[in-house]
């Protein structure tokens, strides 16, 4: 876990240099003016991180990326969204991106009790393997 969160600073060093151009002085915490931005890779059957930390209430715009061969979404779901997305497809709230092998989308969302995972729900998909989760130090 500690290499994890390693791993994730400097993706979040390398994100926040590259998008506002200025010093990094204010905290990694995203707001709803300034959502912090992570870059999240999607392949078969995986995302990579598959653990981000997150402050609680933290708005984060996420960038993904599709760099499997295979049509792949992410989304954000509950314990309960997880538990019934076999039966009535997706949760019907939840914004998600759907992205063809070698596409890119972005899709911003606040952290709150209710985001458990994020996953992919392609048939399958999730039962292989194909979630993360936060961490909420
Ligand atoms: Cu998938």
């Amino acid at each position: 876990m500690g290499r994890a969160l390693i791993a994730l600073v400097l993706v979040i060093a390398a994100c926040g240099s590259g998008e506002t151009g200025e010093a990094v002085a204010q905290g990694p915490v995203g707001t709803p003016d300034e959502p912090r931005v992570i870059s999240v890779r999607a392949s078969e059957f995986r995302f990579d991180p598959d653990a981000i930390g997150v402050a609680d209430g933290e708005t984060i715009t996420f960038e993904v990326t599709n760099s499997g061969s295979i049509l792949h979404e992410f989304q954000l779901a509950s314990a309960i969204d997880v538990a019934n997305h076999g039966e009535g497809g997706d949760p019907p709230s939840t914004e998600k991106l759907s992205l063809r092998p070698g596409e890119r989308g972005a899709i911003t969302v606040t952290i709150d009790d209710a985001a458990f995972q994020f996953v992919c729900f392609v048939t399958g998909h999730y039962e292989a393997g194909m979630w993360g989760e936060f961490t909420i130090p």
